[in-house]
């Protein structure tokens, strides 16, 4: 397979003042570790490192939830509404003063393009808190239940597919609300969360509201099992949400899980194609295919099927895969080894059984991991391919006949996150979207985000929701469930 070298624009980098090595965020202060240890963060397009970071110890997660609940029984717990908005706020104004320095870190630490880090990510985090500053001094009007109030300190646990965007989904209603929070971003993307904790010491947030502790799985779980965490906010893998499951049964934790997913793309004959094709490679090639709602299952009517995969095929021979700091880049680096050795082990399980594999010819960089734009064609629903989530960049197509069919077809995994239904008929799209067992169905477009609007699964992807106001009443408790 042909390679280049991939040298990282000099000018891009220049905007992140990045130090050598960065200890946790802890009571409104960088501090060291009792105990812990260190780890490197590295840039998964150049396999540079990045800067050493802290791996939290048990001890740590004890200070850090000490911390959290010195705040909420102090400064933070006695405010008023009005003064937390303007806390949300300024954070909010702060990200998106910063936002380009947010946007490089972002596609340094986890290799999306940065188009996509510049227009989705950063915007995005920052809507989440102007939204939800909105919120803080109307909770009572918010059809949450009887008196609603904060539930206390929050421990919350972030996947490394959208790190700073996660951090905001979790941290601004948790933060609207009233309650103080201990988050643990992934091992492999700890950098956007630790440029965070300046935000929060720049907007003089109250020390302790906000605590950061890197780490690896065991820090993740010293936050599950401690018993000052009141309630736990998880995304990830569906793996490890069924083991915070166990962990907190029979605990007084509330806890939402968003997990994996597996969303079928459908695409019916009256569908106009062209948009439809910029929907498939939207819905599955975005931020590199690692989206746990990614439309990673194209289901395509029968008698549209050949000329759909022909102009998909023509049109994923223009994407740029390569250096996600370059504008012009369309598909960036896997995020790390392991999960290229994820991809790279379902994708020859796809081979193995049977279906059709395709990319389009493209050099990838010589260091780094690196996963060309995958279609496997020929597809049965029994396969891995159509049945495990592969978090890269990887179709599934399938075909159908009926309506009825497809949303067979859909609805045939074990995960229920998102749907996506191409037509141009409204009371089929109103017909599938009662049908589909999936938190959240779009209709002729993909992967839309809007903090007003709840987002969760059904089945293996999680409970809970997260956004709007039913993300909020996660962050409560009322006078009806003390
Ligand atoms: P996981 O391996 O599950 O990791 C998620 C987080 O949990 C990481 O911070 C991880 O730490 C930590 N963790 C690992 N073991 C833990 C344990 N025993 N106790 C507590 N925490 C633990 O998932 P991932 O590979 O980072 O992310 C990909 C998965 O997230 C996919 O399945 C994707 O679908 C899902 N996801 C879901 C959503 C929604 S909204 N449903 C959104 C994004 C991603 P380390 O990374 O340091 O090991």
């Amino acid at each position: 397979m042909p390679t280049f070298e991939y040298a990282p624009a000099p000018e891009s980098r220049a905007v992140v003042n990045l130090k050598p090595s960065y200890g946790l965020f802890i009571g409104g202060e960088f501090t060291e570790s009792e105990g812990g240890s260190a780890f490197k963060s590295i840039s998964p397009a150049s396999e540079e490192v990045l800067a050493e970071v802290t791996e939290a110890s048990s001890a740590d997660v004890d200070r850090a939830v000490a911390a959290a609940r010195r705040a909420f029984t102090g400064a933070w717990g006695r405010m008023s509404g009005v003064d937390r908005g303007k806390y949300l706020f300024r954070i909010a104004r702060i990200l998106q003063e910063r936002a380009r320095e947010f946007a490089v870190l972002e596609s340094l630490d986890n290799g999306k393009p940065i188009r996509e880090s510049r227009d989705v990510d950063v915007p995005l985090a920052a809507a989440h808190f102007f939204y939800h500053a909105g919120w803080a001094d109307k909770l009572e009007y918010a059809s949450l239940g009887s008196n609603p109030r904060a539930i206390g300190v929050v421990g919350q646990v972030i996947p490394w597919n959208f790190p700073l965007l996660m951090l905001a989904w979790k941290i601004a209603p948790a933060l609207a609300a009233g309650n103080t929070v201990v988050l643990k971003p992934a091992e492999t993307t700890p950098l956007s969360a630790l440029l965070f904790a300046e935000v929060c010491q720049q907007a003089d947030l109250p020390a302790g509201v906000v605590n950061i502790v890197t780490g690896a799985g065991a820090t993740g779980q010293a936050i599950v099992d401690h018993p000052g965490i009141d309630k736990l906010a998880f995304t990830g893998s569906t793996a490890v949400g069924k083991m915070i499951a166990r962990s907190i049964a029979g605990t007084r934790k509330k806890a939402t899980l968003e997990l994996g997913g597996k969303a079928a793309n459908i695409i019916f004959d009256d569908a106009p194609i062209d948009q439809a094709v910029e929907g498939i490679v939207n819905g599955i090639f975005f931020n590199q295919g690692h989206v746990c709602c990614a439309g990673s299952r194209l289901l395509v009517q029968e008698s549209i099927a050949e000329e759909v995969e022909a102009r998909l095929k023509r049109r994923l021979g223009t994407l740029r895969v390569g250096d996600p700091l370059d504008k012009n880049t369309d598909v960036g680096a896997i995020n790390s080894k392991a999960q290229l050795e994820r991809i790279t082990e379902l994708t020859a399980a796809g081979e193995a059984e049977g279906a059709t594999r395709w990319s389009p010819e493209c050099e990838l960089p010589s260091k780094g991991f690196w996963f060309r734009p995958t279609v496997f064609t020929g597809v049965s629903q029994g396969h891995r391919i159509a049945q495990e989530e592969i978090f890269g960049p990887v179709l599934s197509v399938l075909t159908f006949r009926t309506p009825h069919e497809a949303v067979a077809k859909a609805n045939n995994t074990p995960y229920g996150l998102s749907a996506g239904v191409w037509t141009e008929k409204g009371s089929r799209i109103l017909w599938m979207a009662d049908q589909l067992r999936a938190g959240v169905v779009w209709a002729n477009t993909f992967n839309k985000f809007d903090p007003t609007s709840p987002f969760g699964g059904y089945k293996e992807s999680g409970y809970g929701r997260e956004g709007g106001r039913h993300g909020l009443e996660a962050y409560v408790t009322t006078g009806d469930s003390k």
